[in-house]
C-alpha cells in the first residue's frame, strides 16, 4: 500500500483490512510529514520507507520486499474496499495481473472522461480490451512482477505495469467498489492526464512497435497514393507535370514502405519473443 500523508485515511483502511483477516500488509511510505507512519505502525503492520520517486518508487520498493506469491496493490486513501479482495484471489492462479474496475459513482465527470480516453487509447495501442487502466487496485503475481522494468517517475506506475503485463503475460479484470476519497488528492488532473497519454504513446513504441509502424505506414501511404494519382492524372490528361508534388508522393510512399518493413520485422521479433517466453514458462512449469 503506497501512502503519502494519509493520516486521515490510513487507520480506517488498515482496520478494515485487519477485520477481514488480512495480515500480510506492507505499507510503503513516501516520507509523509504527518502521522501516517505512526498510525500504520500502531496497527502492527509492516511499514517501510520507499526508495525511488513517487508512487512508482513505492511499488518498486514493495515488489523488492514481498515474500508471497501474489501481491495486491491498493491506495491507502479508503477508496478501495477490503470486501473486494476475494474477487481477485478467486482468479489469482490463472493470471499475471488482475485489475479492479472501479464503480463510477465516486469518480468526478472530468476524471471519468479522462479515464475513458486513456483506457481507449491504451486498448487501441496494446490490442487489449481493458475498462480501467488507471485503477489503483490490482493483484500481481509476484514472480513476473519482479521482472517489471518501471521507468515512469511519479504517477504512471499503474498504467506502465498494465502495459508491460499486457505485452508479456495474461491479464484480466474484476468489478470493484470505488468510494469517495478521505483526505487530499495528490494528483493534478490535467498534468497527470496528459502525462499518462504521452507515456502510453512512448510505451507503445517500446512494447508494441508493430502498432506505431503500421500507423506511420498508413499515414504516409494514403496521402502518398492520392498525390501520385493526382500528379499522374494531371500529367496524362492536362499535360502538366507537378514534379515537386510527384517527388513528395514518392518520398511518402518510400517512407510508408520502409515503415511497413520495419513493422513486419518487429512483428516477427515480437512473435519469436512470445514463443520463447511461452516455451520458457512451460519449461519452468514442468520443473515443479
Ligand atoms: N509511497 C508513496 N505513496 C504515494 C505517493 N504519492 C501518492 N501516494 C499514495 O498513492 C495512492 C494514490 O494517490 P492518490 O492521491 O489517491 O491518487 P489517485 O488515487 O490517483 O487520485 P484520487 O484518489 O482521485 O485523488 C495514495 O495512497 C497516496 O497516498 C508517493 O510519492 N509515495
Ligand atoms: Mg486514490
Amino acid at each position: 500500500m503506497p501512502v503519502l500523508n494519509e493520516e486521515g485515511a490510513i487507520g480506517m483502511v488498515l482496520d478494515e483490512l485487519l477485520s477481514y483477516g488480512y495480515r500480510h500488509i506492507l505499507v510503503v511510505d513516501g516520507y509523509s510529514k504527518d502521522k501516517t507512519v505512526q498510525i500504520a505502525e500502531s496497527k502492527g503492520v509492516n511499514v517501510v520507507q520507499q526508495h525511488g520517486m513517487g508512487k512508482t518508487g513505492a511499488i518498486q520498493t514493495a515488489i523488492g520486499l514481498v515474500p508471497t506469491p501474489y501481491m495486491l496493490v491498493m491506495d491507502g486513501d479508503f477508496t478501495y474496499a477490503a470486501a473486494d479482495i476475494e474477487k481477485f484471489l478467486d482468479h489469482a492462479h490463472n493470471y499475471d495481473q488482475i485489475v479492479g474496475v472501479r464503480s463510477r459513482e465516486n469518480i468526478n465527470r472530468l476524471h471519468r472522461i479522462g479515464n475513458g480516453v486513456i483506457s481507449k487509447c491504451f486498448n487501441l495501442m496494446f490490442d487489449t480490451s481493458l475498462s480501467d487502466v488507471c485503477s489503483g487496485m490490482y493483484l500481481l503475481r509476484t514472480e513476473p512482477a519482479k521482472e517489471l522494468d518501471l521507468h515512469s517517475g511519479g504517477f504512471n506506475a499503474d498504467v506502465e505495469i498494465i502495459a508491460q503485463t499486457a505485452v508479456r503475460g495474461e491479464i484480466t479484470e474484476v468489478p470493484i467498489e470505488y468510494r469517495a476519497r478521505v483526505g487530499k488528492p495528490k494528483l493534478s488532473t490535467w498534468k497527470n492526464g496528459t502525462q499518462i497519454i504521452y507515456s502510453v504513446l512512448i510505451w507503445t513504441r517500446v512494447y508494441n512497435p508493430v502498432f506505431i509502424f503500421s500507423v506511420i505506414a498508413t499515414l504516409a501511404f494514403i496521402p502518398g497514393l492520392a498525390l501520385l494519382v493526382w500528379t499522374g492524372l494531371s500529367w496524362l490528361l492536362q499535360g502538366t507535370f507537378h514534379s515537386g508534388w510527384a517527388l513528395f508522393a514518392a518520398i511518402l510512399l518510400l517512407g510508408s514502405g520502409e515503415a511497413l518493413t520495419v513493422g513486419s520485422i518487429s512483428l516477427l521479433i515480437k512473435r519469436s519473443e512470445a514463443r520463447i517466453t511461452k516455451r520458457l514458462k512451460q519449461a519452468g512449469a514442468s520443473r515443479y
